[in-house]
C-alpha cells in the first residue's frame, strides 16, 4: 500500500464552471472530513461547505467519496467539486496538504490504479492516448483499447501459442503418444498475420498521434517560407528576397483529413556559404532529414532543376531512404527561362499566386489515406507496445524453420514470445521504477 494520500486538480487550471481536486489514499477521509466538519459521510455524495484551519470558508463543493478498493486507483478516493476560481482550487489544495495530503506526480493515479490492479498497462496507456488525442480516428481507437479489443487480440495470440507450445512439450516427453504427423502440422502462420496487422495499426497509430512529420527542403530563396505560408494561409515565417533567410526552424501544424501533419520551415542549403550562422542552420536541417516522414523538396522553376538541385536531391535521398519525397516547383508564375531537365515528376506551384497548391493538398490527402499508406487503424496501439510486437514477430519468423527438427529451440522461443506478450498487457517484468514512472510521467498531473 502507498503511505502517501495524493492530491491534485484534475480539470485544467483557469476559469471555468466547476473545478475537479481529487484526493487519493488512506487518509483521504479524514482530511475530506476535517475540512468539512463531519464524523463520516452518509452519502457517496454530499454538498458540503468546507473550511480552512482558520475556520474560514474556502468554498460550498460537493464532495464524492470512493471507499477503497472500489474507486479508479483502489484506494480511498475523495473528488471535491469546487466553484472553477483557481485561487479557490489553491486554497482548498494547501488546506489537504497542511494536513497531510502531497501534491500528485504526473500520471500518479494512474500508476496507482495500475499497481492496484484495477487497469492493466494497455488501459493505462488507453487513457492517455483518449485524453491527448486530437484527432477522432486516434480518439476512437484509445476508446476501442480501453474497451479491451487489444487485449483480446494479446489474449488470442497467447491462447494460440500456448496451445502450440503445450503439443511440442507433450511431443518431448512423451514422443510415442503424440503423433508425429500432428508436430508437422504445427504453424505459427496465423498468429503472424495478427501481429502484422497489429504492427501496421501500431504504426498508424503513431502517425495520429505524432502528426506526419514533413519537411519543407530545397536550396536557398527558392520559396520554402513562402510555402510554408501559403499552407498555412497565414505571414508565419519571415519572407525576404534575401538569399539564407531561413536560419531556425518553423514549425506549425496542419491536418489533413484527419491527420496532423508537423511541417518544418528550414534553412535553405547551400553547401557554398562561408556564413556561420548559416552553415548551423544547414547542419540542423540534416539533422532533422534524418527522423522526418515527409520530405517536401522545393526548387525554384524559373531557374530549373539545377544541377546544385539535382545533387542536394540526392544527398537527401541518401540521408534518409525511408522518407516519401514530393517535389515542388515553385515560382510558376515567372517565365521559364529553361524548362527542367532529366525527366524529374514534379507539382508545379506558385507560392506567391497560391496556384497548384490543391494539387498537393490532393497528394497529402492521397497519403495520408488509410489503405496507402497506414493500413487498418482502430486500435491506438502504443510504441513500447509496437517494439514487443516486432520483437515477437523476429522470433516467429526465425523460428519456422524449427518446426521440422529443432523443437527443445522452439519451445524456447515461444516461451520468450509468450514472455512478451505477456509484458505488453500486464508490464510484468517492466517492474523497474524509472520505466514505470517514464510511462506514467508522459501523463498530466491530476490523471
Ligand atoms: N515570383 C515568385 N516569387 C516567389 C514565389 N515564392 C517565393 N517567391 C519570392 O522568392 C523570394 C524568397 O522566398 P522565401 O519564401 O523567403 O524563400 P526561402 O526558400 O524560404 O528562402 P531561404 O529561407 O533564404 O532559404 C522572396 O522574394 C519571395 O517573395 C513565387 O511563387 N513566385
Ligand atoms: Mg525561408
Amino acid at each position: 500500500m502507498n503511505k502517501s494520500t495524493i492530491i491534485a486538480q484534475s480539470t485544467v487550471s483557469g476559469v471555468s464552471a466547476i473545478a475537479v481536486v481529487r484526493m487519493s489514499g488512506h487518509r483521504a477521509f479524514e482530511i475530506a472530513l476535517k475540512l468539512s466538519k463531519k464524523e463520516f459521510f452518509k452519502n457517496q455524495i454530499e454538498l458540503s461547505w468546507l473550511y480552512d484551519s482558520l475556520n474560514n470558508k474556502i468554498d460550498q463543493a460537493l464532495i464524492l467519496n470512493f471507499k477503497a478498493p472500489a474507486s479508479f486507483t483502489g484506494e480511498d478516493v475523495i473528488e471535491f467539486h469546487v466553484h472553477g476560481n483557481q485561487l479557490i482550487v489553491e486554497n482548498l489544495i494547501v488546506e489537504c496538504i497542511k494536513l497531510g495530503a502531497v501534491q500528485a506526480q504526473a500520471g500518479e493515479f494512474t500508476q496507482r490504479a495500475f499497481l492496484n490492479k484495477k487497469l492493466d498497462l494497455i488501459k493505462s496507456e488507453a487513457i492517455r492516448d483518449l485524453i491527448y488525442s486530437k484527432n477522432h480516428k486516434l480518439l476512437k481507437a484509445s476508446l476501442n483499447q480501453l474497451n479491451g479489443k487489444f487485449n483480446e487480440k494479446i489474449k488470442f495470440l497467447e491462447k494460440e501459442l500456448l496451445n502450440i507450445l503445450i503439443s511440442i512439450q507433450a511431443y518431448l516427453d512423451f514422443p510415442s503418444d503424440v503423433e508425429d504427423i500432428n508436430i508437422k502440422k504445427i504453424n505459427f502462420d496465423k498468429c503472424l498475420i495478427i501481429i502484422n496487422r497489429l504492427i501496421e495499426s501500431a504504426r498508424s497509430s503513431n502517425l495520429f498521434r505524432k502528426g506526419l512529420k514533413t519537411a519543407i527542403i530545397g536550396r536557398p530563396n527558392v520559396g520554402k517560407s513562402s510555402l510554408l505560408n501559403c499552407l498555412l494561409n497565414e505571414e508565419r515565417s519571415i519572407v525576404s528576397s534575401t538569399s539564407g533567410t531561413t536560419r531556425d526552424f518553423i514549425r506549425e501544424e496542419l491536418l489533413i483529413g484527419d491527420v496532423p501533419i508537423l511541417l518544418i520551415d528550414t534553412a535553405g542549403i547551400n553547401k557554398e556559404t562561408n556564413c556561420e550562422i548559416e552553415q548551423k542552420g544547414i547542419k540542423k536541417a540534416f539533422e532533422l532529414i534524418e527522423s522526418i516522414d515527409l520530405i517536401l523538396f522545393v526548387f525554384d522553376l524559373s531557374k530549373g532543376f539545377t544541377e546544385e538541385d539535382q545533387r542536394l536531391f540526392e544527398e537527401i535521398k541518401e540521408f534518409n531512404k525511408d522518407a516519401k519525397i514530393i517535389i515542388l516547383g515553385n515560382k510558376a508564375d515567372l517565365e521559364a527561362p529553361q524548362p527542367p531537365k532529366g525527366g524529374v515528376k514534379f507539382i508545379k506551384i506558385s507560392a506567391k499566386e497560391n496556384t497548384g497548391l490543391e494539387i498537393l493538398i490532393k497528394e497529402l490527402h492521397e497519403l495520408v489515406s488509410f489503405d496507402k499508406f497506414s493500413g487498418d487503424f482502430e486500435l491506438s496501439i502504443t510504441q513500447r507496445q509496437c517494439l514487443s510486437l516486432i520483437q515477437c514477430k523476429e522470433i516467429l519468423e526465425n523460428s519456422k524453420s524449427l518446426i521440422t527438427g529443432q523443437l527443445e529451440l522452439l519451445s524456447v522461443n515461444l516461451e520468450s514470445v509468450l514472455k512478451i506478450l505477456k509484458e505488453i498487457s500486464s508490464g510484468e517484468n517492466l517492474d523497474s521504477e524509472e520505466i514505470l514512472s517514464a510511462l506514467f510521467g508522459s501523463f498530466c498531473i491530476g490523471k
